[in-house]
């Protein structure tokens, strides 16, 4: 392979892939992958235990695990097996849902919240959406990104690459950002806000809006008598507004913006007043062909759940939502799922299964100080970083038998040192992998994982620029080690063992159930299986009997070949009046947030106030259920920690999967402010002259939790008072690149998530990323 390039029929991406796209060449051709599988000779574990793996069959390999296995399911605590979940495709029902629930255990970990789960929350409770909006970047006057930087990072880089010019020609771009981002430096305002601050902000530009009268009249109705009563610190009576499609303005009003003015959050986000008034005019003088853009900047924080729902309820006051030029949700990409519940799945389920699903999760979900709201459900959503306590405090049981599979939590968890603690606890762990990675080094077994997206089958669905789309990844090339793929082939081999161990049920099912829905044929075989779920699944594009919507195939064969399905283009106000909130409303006074509020609270015999203690936030009564201020909860004192740390990606960062490349670290110095061959800790100039730093001195940052040793850049890009350095550096494992010493685990760089303490935005279940850490710098 020479060239990656994206699908040229593609409306969403325009035949480009953004600057990530080409580095997966050098990941797949990466010399330090795994090549076989593995099994650890030293009993110890520990960072910097050498684990002396030594090479076994794939035979071996899975002989081991599966009789691990059923000495669980013998002792009658198949509970007590856990499955990890990192980077996924949709094939993931095989392996996250169906091996865990047929085997008989409730603990499947995805890595959910760690990503973005806390902006969801923002969207699904004014507009019952749990999911990330789309942008119509093409047709906009007005785009306010909160906390996300589209240019670099984010959900749609090749989209915004490709229209930005024209959005900076036809639109004014407002980007809120602690951190001088790509997206920032390609804008007309920048609003460097104190990091956590971005609440204050979000419900002053409420405020602008409401008291200068620049709301939407035909998304949010208007006072009866024409004559707006939306006056600082004046309460409004309720029954002089008609309200159309939205719930409760005058309540939000009445219970937070009435005093939220600008004046205010200046003093508290570091934005000047006449800013904040102009931006949030703007937006709203554009409407309804604006957006808001949230993004986990705003919202991947500690308390950071409301941050994202005041920034997204903009867009409801200003009409944007659904609008031509605004936030979109997503057209339907009709994939099917494989059966997990219902008449063909029972029947898989034996009486020791059923019995170890009823039991609670290792990550404490749905517990009094985890409400992890997702979709509305108490414990709805994973609290992914609360499992590595779980499993330490054997709480509610302990953890026998871990298989990880394209995950790294020893690396991309804050308060990474716990989970190293808790790995070195889980007496047999298996690790699916390409590289050997921080996890890795805890496994007693390794499987060496086909490479995503060049060897294996899989496939994605995901949306922008309108449309929603399912993206097939095929086996391009022949692989050159001895890999399988982690979703299907893994679980069939795996499935194999445990038939010829007396427990056939897994095999059963996947070989019942999984056909091929062209032949009719069976599975017999693993590259059978993984091929057969991939046409299941996405039976709905390709069968023409099935097909309703978008791009029309006459069979998998012409699917196959162009390698992508669309949807139809989204039109717009497509939701409006029909949202699958409580009210059917866009909800500024929440419903919706009550009622799961309400149910979680009397599930763990507490009030809702009870609920907003344990979990952290400062709201009470009725401010609980609307967009509100909450003050940032920064760990570290002021005085001894005087930097609040600013975590972003780098441009070609891959999460934590781009460090052993050399042409990342080339060319690191694409993302603003970062520098080639160094894992650059960005400082106001201001700042580095009081500790008397310069370019390239190293030092040593310092939080509550741990410390890095990292190089020093000066930059105007943040502002005194706040340091930053990109993710992704810092690896004490994963090749002969990313570590400075692979054989010695000595880290090239500094790991963020060392230094980060492990904090939560609990409604949402998310680990807070942003605004969550101070440090000291201090010169080594
Ligand atoms: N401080 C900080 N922490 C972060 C983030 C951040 O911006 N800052 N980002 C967060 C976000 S958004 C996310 S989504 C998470 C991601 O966190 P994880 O889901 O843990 O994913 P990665 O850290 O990228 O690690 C994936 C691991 O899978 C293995 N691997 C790599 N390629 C493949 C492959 O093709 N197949 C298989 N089977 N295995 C492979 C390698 O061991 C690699 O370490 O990190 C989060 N952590
Ligand atoms: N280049 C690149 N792109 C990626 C990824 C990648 O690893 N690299 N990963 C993908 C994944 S898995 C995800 S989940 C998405 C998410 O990726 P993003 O949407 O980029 O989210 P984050 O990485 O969390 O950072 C967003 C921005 O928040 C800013 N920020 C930090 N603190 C604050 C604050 O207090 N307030 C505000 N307003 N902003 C703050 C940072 O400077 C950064 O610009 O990106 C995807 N795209
Ligand atoms: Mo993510």
């Amino acid at each position: 392979m020479v060239k990656v390039r994206g699908n040229q029929r593609s409306k969403s991406n325009h035949g480009y892939v953004c600057p990530r796209g080409h580095l997966s060449i050098g990941q797949m051709y990466d010399p330090d992958r795994i090549k076989v599988p593995m099994k650890r000779t030293n009993p110890k574990k520990g960072r910097g235990v050498d684990p002396k793996f030594v090479p076994i069959s794939w035979d071996e390999a899975l002989e081991t695990v599966a009789e691990k296995m059923m000495e669980l399911r013998r002792a009658g605590e198949p509970e007590k097996f856990m499955l990890m979940r990192g980077r996924y495709t949709y094939c993931r029902d095989v392996l996250y849902d169906a091996v865990p629930k047929i085997f008989g255990s409730p603990n499947n970990i995805s890595h959910s919240a760690l990503c973005a789960e806390a902006e969801k929350f923002g969207a699904y409770y004014t507009e019952g959406y749990w999911d990330y909006r789309d942008y119509d970047l093409e047709n906009t006057k007005y785009v306010l990104l909160f906390g996300g930087d589209p240019l670099a990072s984010n959900r749609q880089v090749p989209n915004a690459i490709h229209q930005w010019g024209k959005v900076m020609d036809q639109a004014t771009i407002a980007v809120v950002d602690p951190r001088f981002s790509a997206s920032a430096s390609k804008a007309h305002e920048w609003l460097p806000v104190i990091p956590g601050q971005d609440g204050a902000l979000a419900v002053a530009m409420a405020h602008v809006i409401l008291t200068q009268g620049l709301w939407s009249r035909e998304f949010v109705g208007d006072f009866q008598d024409g004559q707006n009563r939306f006056k600082a610190g004046q309460s409004v009576d309720e029954g002089l507004f008609d309200e159309k499609l939205t719930n409760g303005v005058v309540k939000w009003w009445n219970l937070e913006l009435k005093d939220r003015t600008p004046e205010w959050a200046a003093g508290l986000c570091g934005i000047p007043a006449e800013q904040i008034v102009r931006v949030a005019s703007g937006l709203a003088k554009a409407a309804p062909n604006c957006m808001v853009w949230m993004a986990p900047g705003a919202a991947m924080q500690p308390r950071g759940a409301y941050a994202a729902f005041a920034a997204h309820a903009l867009n409801g006051l200003v009409g944007s939502v659904d609008s031509e030029g605004g936030t979109l949700q997503k057209m339907k990409a009709p994939y099917e799922h494989i059966p997990l519940y219902g008449d063909k799945f029972k029947p898989y389920i034996d009486e020791i299964a059923a019995k170890g699903g009823k039991h609670k999760k290792i990550d404490q979900r749905g517990t009094l100080e985890f409400p992890a709201l997702a979709s509305g459900k108490s414990g709805g959503g994973v609290v992914t970083n609360r499992a590595a306590d779980g499993i330490l405090n054997a709480d509610p049981y302990d953890i026998k038998v871990a298989v990880g599979y394209w995950n790294n939590f020893t690396f991309s968890c804050t308060g990474a040192e716990r989970w190293e603690k808790a790995m070195e606890k889980i007496p047999f762990f298996v690790h699916i992998t390409t590289n050997p990675a921080e996890m890795t080094q805890y496994a007693d077994i390794v499987l060496p994982a086909a490479f995503h997206k060049f060897e294996r089958w899989g496939f994605v669905p995901s949306k922008f620029n309108r449309y929603s789309y399912i993206s097939l990844q095929q086996p391009v090339v022949k692989p050159l080690w001895d890999v399988r793929i982690d979703e299907t082939e893994i679980s069939w081999l795996l499935a194999e063992k445990l038939k010829e161990k007396g427990f056939p049920n897994l095999y059963d099912y996947f070989h019942n159930e999984m056909v091929d829905l062209e032949t009719g044929q069976k599975p017999t075989n693993s590259q059978e299986f993984a091929l057969f779920t991939v046409k299941y699944m996405t039976q709905n594009m390709w069968d023409p009997a099935k097909n309703k919507d978008g791009d029309k195939f006459s069979g998998w064969s012409e699917f196959l070949a162009a390698g992508l399905w669309q949807s139809s283009q989204y039109p717009f106000k497509m939701n409006w009046g029909k949202w699958k909130t409580e009210t059917k409303k866009f909800e500024f006074y929440s419903e919706t947030l009550k009622k799961a509020l309400t149910e979680h609270a009397e599930k763990n015999k507490a009030t809702v106030d009870g609920v907003m203690e344990a979990a952290q936030y400062v709201a009470r009564g009725e401010q609980a259920f609307i967009p509100h201020y909450e003050p940032p909860k920064i760990h570290g004192d002021e005085k001894e920690f005087p930097f609040v740390f600013i975590d972003n990606k780098n441009r070609l960062n891959r999460e934590a999967r781009s460090a052993n490349l050399p042409n990342f670290h080339e060319f690191t110095k694409v993302g603003p402010g970062d520098v080639s061959h160094q894992d650059a800790l960005k400082i106001n100039p201001a700042d580095a002259r009081i500790l008397g730093l310069k370019d390239g001195d190293t030092v040593k940052v310092i939080s509550p939790v741990a410390e890095m040793t990292v190089t020093v850049a000066l930059w105007e890009g943040v502002r005194p008072g706040t340091v930053n350095k990109s993710y992704g550096q810092g690896h004490w494992a994963y090749g002969k690149v990313a570590a400075a010493d692979y054989h010695a685990a000595k880290p090239r760089g500094g790991n963020n998530n060392e230094i980060l303490v492990a904090d939560y935005d609990r409604l949402s279940g998310s680990t807070a990323r942003h605004a969550v850490t101070r440090v000291k710098i201090v010169k080594a």
